[in-house]
């Protein structure tokens, strides 16, 4: 399986600190993000660390063909650093990466971060009331630690028989290797999730043969994709508040669909009609039709967009294979009635970890036990989706239920960058050491999100999904509108929290 990342070449960097105050672990959104308002702060004792070579995170490594966002651009990207020249609603990857460099550069946080560094352990010294971090280059102390290692970080390889032996070309859509020349060849991808709809209309013409392993049908409504005119960038840049009024518009149009996903599905009706429609528009064969026909209802599992992807099913040299996969062997798939179709190149577009995050088992709280351990006997919780009970000092962005099935993750991940600037200013304010959250203020915190869960049609929608972990909960999304998780995290909520000071504090406070 190629392992081979992409990207500019890595910047000399200086090794890490032995100390500070803030460690920041990843380089996506979230860790930029985090990065550029923490020094905005005046918080300046901070180090990020990736293992890549540059900003970006899964949209550094997701380079496969048709990579592209499937909110608008507009709203996924910084509200702080808005972009008047995106060229398109939906921008493709590449633009996505030069925003995300570019932002890095000109916010002059550049040198604060470490790339090309792992973390290998992060363990909780209750007596020092710091972190010891070990990484691939060396170890680091900090008070606080930021995760920011993203829900889609880590590939998920699909577990078949003989997947090892394939002698072919074999690669993970987020590892994507461009090395491989796919012209004329006998391909075959595994996976119709958002990644794969984006990669088969932008390889279907260029290979021989294309075998699309579909599991689950998606529901695929039409893209509303255009390019911006030059007028409008114009606009965008020099008509004050002009792109902001546009972004905001977006926001509030996509927030309208919230209803349809945790409280009423019958909302969704029209999207469902117009995904028919899409179904119908692009492909004329009712076998075909039927094939890629979903069987559960629309938003259970993630809502996809393309005018592309029904049209490529729908050509001669590509086949949708429902049949199943038995086994791989070294040139080809085999499917449970026995066939099995020779093939060149394998594609596996088949997720991510997402429920159960390699990091977690490398972070050990105050009881020794990692993050991994505790998940694992209760299930993934958290408390608003960034602190966890038993691991103090520890920021979460993008934790548990903090995802989203309508928005933009931007959106979250400022707000969770909000809650931790307010904790950290509370912290150096009231001598604070560490902070975390109480055990019944976690608890009372997902009671009421699972209770929430129940009506949503992640739940109730007849689907299985990387949403819903191995008890059926659902730890990934966020059910309830995106400004109410703004207006929950506006605050650092201390009184939810135990705190301990440093000793010297304390004798100053007694005497
Ligand atoms: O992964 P997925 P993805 N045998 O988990 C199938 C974001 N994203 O990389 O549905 C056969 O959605 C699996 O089948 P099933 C976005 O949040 C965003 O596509 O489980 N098939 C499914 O079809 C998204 O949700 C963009 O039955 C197997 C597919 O593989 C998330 O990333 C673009 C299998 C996996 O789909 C992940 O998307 C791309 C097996 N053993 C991604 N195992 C944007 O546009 C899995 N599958 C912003």
């Amino acid at each position: 399986m190629t392992t081979k990342k992409t990207g500019p070449k890595a910047p000399v960097t200086p090794s890490l600190p032995e100390r500070v105050r803030v460690l920041v672990i990843g380089a996506g959104f979230a860790g930029l993000g985090a990065a550029i308002k923490l020094d905005e702060s005046g918080e300046t004792d901070f180090v990020v660390v990736d293992k890549g070579q540059t900003v970006g995170g899964t949209w550094r490594d997701n380079t496969y063909p048709g990579a592209a966002c499937d909110v608008p651009s507009q709203l996924y990207s910084f509200s702080f650093a808005p972009n008047p020249n995106w060229s398109r609603s939906f921008s493709p990857q590449p633009e996505i990466q030069a925003y995300l460099e570019d932002v890095a550069r000109r916010s002059g946080v550049l040198d604060r971060f470490r790339f090309g560094v792992t973390v290998e352990d992060a363990a909780w010294d209750e007596a020092d009331q710091v972190w010891n971090v070990s990484t691939s280059d060396g170890t680091v102390t900090a008070d606080v630690v930021i995760s920011c290692s993203g829900g889609l970080s880590e590939p998920k390889l699909p577990e078949i028989e003989g997947i090892e032996d394939f002698a072919g070309e074999i690669f993970h859509s987020a590892r994507w290797d461009h090395d491989v020349d796919l012209t004329g060849k006998r391909v075959a991808i595994i996976g119709t999730g958002a990644s794969a709809i984006q990669i088969i209309p932008s390889i279907a013409e260029q290979v021989g043969r294309l075998d699309v392993y579909q599991r689950t049908a998606p529901w695929v409504m039409p893209r509303h994709d255009r390019a911006y005119t030059g007028l409008e960038r114009l606009a965008f840049r020099h008509v004050p508040f002009f792109q902001k009024a546009y972004r905001t518009g977006i926001y509030w149009g996509r927030e309208t669909f919230v209803p349809a996903f945790t409280w009423q599905p019958k909302i969704a009706t029209p999207a469902k009609l117009a995904a028919l429609g899409n179904i119908k528009k692009g492909i004329s064969d009712p076998d075909l039709q039927a094939k890629v026909t979903p069987d559960f209802q629309i938003g259970c599992k993630r809502i996809l967009i393309s005018n592309t992807y029904y049209p490529a099913l729908a050509r001669d040299n590509v086949e949708v294979v429902t049949d199943g996969i038995a086994a791989i062997t070294p040139h080809g798939v085999v499917t449970r009635d026995g066939t099995e179709r020779e093939i060149d190149c394998l594609i596996v577009a088949t997720g991510f970890h997402t429920t159960d995050q390699p990091i977690a088992h490398h972070i050990k709280g105050r009881d020794g036990r990692t993050l991994g351990d505790v998940w694992g006997e209760r299930g993934v919780a958290s408390y608003k989706g960034t602190t966890t009970s038993g691991f103090p000092n520890l920021f979460q962005i993008v934790g548990a239920n903090t995802g989203l099935g309508h928005s933009s993750m931007v959106f979250m991940i400022e707000s969770q960058i909000a809650y931790i600037l307010s904790a950290l200013e509370q912290m150096k304010a009231g001598g604070i050491t560490a902070v975390e959250p109480t055990a019944e203020a976690q608890a009372a915190w997902n009671a009421d999100l699972q209770r929430r869960m129940k009506r949503t049609v992640w739940s109730t929608g007849g689907c299985s999904s990387w949403y819903l972990d191995e008890h059926g909960n659902n730890t990934t999304l966020w059910p309830r509108t995106t400004f109410a998780f703004r207006g929950l995290l506006r605050t650092f909520d201390i009184d939810k929290y135990e705190t301990r000071t440093a000793p010297a504090v304390d004798k100053e406070q007694v005497a």
